[in-house]
């Protein structure tokens, strides 16, 4: 079924990943049930920062936004299942920290909104562009987990 195949790009952000968050943000992605599809890590270039943020390119904040996310290695990854765009935004919390309730990835583990430590898509429309962006065809990975008929 095609709505248990919903993908989402999630990336820890440089602070994220010095802070050492990678492995709180797989845990809770991977004991909520979602399926890991692929991740990689990497120093992202200007050029494929400028993409994945080309709507708010006109923002004050853009500048500072492109100098931070190169300012470090981020972990970009891919998660998949049954509303995990939507889902995985409720658990990052919002934008703003300060805006997040406890128990959200945001609201947990940071306090402004420069320095957020964790990207997720917005939408379906998105996610497909961002995982497009950041990840090849062959860099995505095709197997069955064994907790899925655990979960559905
Ligand atoms: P989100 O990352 O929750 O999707 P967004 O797409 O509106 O939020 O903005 C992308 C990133 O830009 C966000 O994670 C942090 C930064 N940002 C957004 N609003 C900001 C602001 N007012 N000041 C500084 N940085 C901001
Ligand atoms: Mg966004």
């Amino acid at each position: 079924m095609a709505e248990l195949k919903e993908r989402t790009f999630i990336a820890i952000k440089p602070d994220g990943v010095q802070r050492g968050i990678i492995g709180e943000v797989i845990k809770r992605f991977e004991m909520k049930g979602f399926k890991l599809v692929g991740m990689k890590m990497l120093h992202a270039s200007e050029d494929l920062l400028m993409k994945h943020y080309v709507d708010l390119k006109d923002r004050p904040f853009f500048p500072t936004l492109i100098n931070y996310m190169r300012s470090g290695p981020v972990v970009a990854m891919v998660w998949e299942g049954k509303g995990v765009v939507k889902t995985g935004r409720v658990m990052l919390g919002e934008t703003n920290p300060a805006d997040s309730k406890p128990g959200t990835i945001r609201g947990d583990f940071c306090i402004d909104v420069s320095k957020n430590i964790i990207h997720g898509s917005d939408s379906v429309e998105s996610a497909n562009k961002e995982i497009s962006l950041w990840f090849k065809d062959d860099e995505l990975v095709n197997y069955s987990s064994c907790a899925f008929s655990w979960l559905y």
